[in-house]
């Protein structure tokens, strides 16, 4: 069995709804949910003029090798609607893979762990809930340890859940 864990998050449409039917299709089709953070209402990361984000951390079990899981992901962002367009543009979901087990893989279109993940506060701060002291296999620290070097001023502010 393998451990994956993932970033969710969008920009457009209703948000948490998107993202509540991501964590569906992923339970169904791509692995067990072992633990699922808060909603966090992340500033845009790369381009300013848009939405806020609403992000999520989760973290599965699954039968299936990095590739297939990445295809799996790709196929629930199109049955949820996602139109590949500009980088870093506004989108309805993104689901990316930021790590699988301690595995380094460096392939086109697949790198972990995530590159950028460590520059950036809406990827560390949902990954601290769940996965504080786990280790990235690359820097050595902890997810703990690479949020307080973090130089990301961008915010990312839990959403109370009661209130939506
Ligand atoms: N995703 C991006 C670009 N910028 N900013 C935030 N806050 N959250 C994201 O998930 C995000 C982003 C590209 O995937
Ligand atoms: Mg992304
Ligand atoms: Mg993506």
């Amino acid at each position: 069995m393998n451990t994956a864990i993932l970033l969710i998050g969008g920009n457009l449409g209703d948000r948490t709804r998107n993202l509540q039917q991501a964590v569906q299709l992923i339970a169904a089709n791509a692995g067990n949910i072992v633990k699922i953070s808060s909603l966090y209402q992340t500033a845009p990361w790369g381009s300013v003029d848009q939405p806020d984000y609403l992000n999520q951390g989760i973290q599965i079990s699954t039968e299936m090798d990095a590739l297939t899981l990445l295809h799996t992901l790709l196929e629930i962002e199109r049955k949820i609607g996602r139109i590949r367009q500009e980088k870093w543009g506004s989108r309805v979901i993104d689901i990316d893979l930021i790590f699988f087990n301690d595995e380094k893989i460096a392939l086109p279109e697949l790198k972990i762990p995530h590159p950028q993940m460590q520059h950036r506060q809406f990827v560390l701060v949902p990954l601290q809930e769940i996965i504080p002291d786990y280790v990235h296999p690359v820097l050595h620290k902890t997810v703990d340890e690479l949020l307080r070097e973090c130089a990301d001023e961008l915010s990312a502010l839990k959403v109370n859940q009661d209130q939506d």
